[in-house]
């Protein structure tokens, strides 16, 4: 297997946590998203899309979209569980995970690729015409994002974990959007004490450094 990842980008970092918990390493190669290296010919021929992560599997098999390769990861080495074993627990990490990806990363997005100077053609993220930034998807970010913190917060108030009493893929997905929270300069808000314990615990983790 190969992974093909960016150190610094949100997506591929989701995957490279989720490989982490697992305990696996994996041959991974770089590609630099800024210089548009992932829009060129060598990385099209892997994802059209232009898009990390991918993941190439032994036999030639080209898995992107970061959700689809973790799903590949926890059925072929379910140990430790992190996308649920009951129904009920799979649709409630699912449920979570979506929130935090649609909800949290989709937002700061949003705000990030419409300001980000360097982006100022890339609005959109891939192999994708260059389309200007929209200053109103950053409004909106901001205030879908801003609300998103609240709810986590909200959320973490009576549950140790996103999805409920174990660490899971939503915790993942969450912590990474924290993270990419502070480029677009959305720090955890001091008082949102629930995240703050949450976040603090998650940095504790090995796997936060992959
Ligand atoms: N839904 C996709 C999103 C992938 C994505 O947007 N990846 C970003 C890196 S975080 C990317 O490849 N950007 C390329 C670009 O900006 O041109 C997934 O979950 O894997």
């Amino acid at each position: 297997m190969k992974l093909y990842s960016m150190k610094q980008a949100v997506n591929p970092q989701r995957v490279r946590i989720f490989l982490a918990e697992k305990g696996l390493d994996i041959e991974t190669e770089e590609i630099d998203i800024p210089s548009g290296q992932n829009r060129e010919e060598s990385f099209l021929s892997v994802n059209p899309r232009g898009l990390l992560p991918a993941l190439v599997l032994d036999d030639g098999t080209v898995l992107h979209e970061s959700v689809a390769i973790c799903r590949y990861i926890e059925g072929v080495h379910p140990e430790p569980c992190l996308l649920g074993a009951t129904p009920k627990e799979q649709a409630i990490i699912d449920m979570r995970q979506r929130e935090m990806e649609f909800d949290g990363l989709q937002s700061i997005a949003w705000i990030f690729r419409n300001t980000a100077p360097h982006f100022a053609a890339r609005s959109h993220p891939g192999a994708v015409p260059d389309m200007a930034q929209l200053p109103d998807l950053a409004a909106r970010g901001q205030i879908l994002a801003a609300l998103w913190f609240e709810r986590l917060n909200e959320s973490l108030e009576s549950q140790e974990f996103v999805a409920g009493d174990s660490y899971s893929i939503a915790d993942i997905t969450a912590f990474c959007a924290v993270l990419f929270a502070r480029w677009v300069k959305m720090p955890i808000p001091d008082h949102h004490s629930h995240t703050q314990r949450w976040f603090a615990a998650m940095k504790e983790r090995p796997s936060a450094k992959a």
